[in-house]
């Protein structure tokens, strides 16, 4: 995260009163200086639970940038589930956190991974959008890092239900990350399953995901087509409070 080539160690904290209200929520980067050693540690405020962090340069400027997954204050009722990214330039350093609206509704998101998902060589974001009542819907989001980060979320089609997470591998070798869910499945009628998904590049929303499989089998993935199914709008640059 410095430029130093140590790795670093990041967290994020959520300091909680006796209502679980998440009063401040922070990522927290300690650079280390070698020796066992670390530096003082760089701080910025994030939009409360912060469930889930990873690193990714997301502009490919050579520092890597922080994006973090966020729960809202009560997702049985239903919320605005966001996600926030920390730009990371070689210049200026670590910069505020960028809020990023990623899907709303009922349900808990603890899924979040980054890859080119869209053939453009950027890494997208895609994470989990557990929708906990029917109809439940698309069951994961996309964040596409085109034009530069990031557009509006669309929605991907994943089979299975219920996923606990999301990973992105490129498993056929055409270049492009595929998306793999760990779906813990609905109420025992729907089973645990492993789920792949193929976007089609010219067309990013898969509509037609087929069978979740209980191991994946390539064989089983098929480039899907449809419509483009914009969701929400995306709010850019809002900066957070410190
Ligand atoms: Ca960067
Ligand atoms: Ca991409
Ligand atoms: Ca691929």
């Amino acid at each position: 995260m410095t430029g130093d080539d140590l790795p670093d160690v990041i967290i994020s904290t959520c300091d909680q009163d006796l209502a679980d209200e998440c009063l401040d929520a922070r990522v927290v980067v300690f650079p280390y200086e070698g020796a066992g050693m670390f530096g003082n540690a760089i701080e910025r405020s994030v939009a409360p639970f912060p469930v889930r962090l990873l690193v990714a340069d997301f502009e490919l400027d050579g520092a890597p940038d922080v994006a973090a997954l966020h729960l809202p204050a009560a997702p049985q009722a239903g919320g605005a589930h966001l996600i926030s990214v920390l730009f990371n330039d070689p210049a200026q350093g670590i910069g505020l956190a960028t809020e990023y609206d990623a899907w709303n509704g009922i349900g808990y998101s603890f899924g979040l991974a980054a890859g080119d998902v869209s053939g453009n060589d950027r890494p997208d974001l895609v994470f989990t959008q557990h929708l906990a009542t029917p109809p439940r819907g698309p069951q994961a989001g996309f964040l596409p890092n085109d034009p530069g980060p990031f557009g509006a979320p669309l929605d991907l089609d994943v089979p299975g239900l219920a996923p606990s997470n999301i990973h992105v591998a490129d498993i056929d070798g055409d270049g492009r990350c595929e998306v793999i869910t760990i779906n813990n499945g609905v109420d025992g009628s729907d089973p645990i399953s492993v789920g792949v998904l193929d976007v089609d590049p010219l067309s990013p929303i898969a509509t037609d995901p087929g069978e979740a499989v209980e191991e994946p089998d390539l064989d089983e993935i098929v480039p899907t087509s449809g419509p483009r199914r914009a969701k929400a709008k995306v709010t850019r640059g809002r900066k957070t409070r410190r």
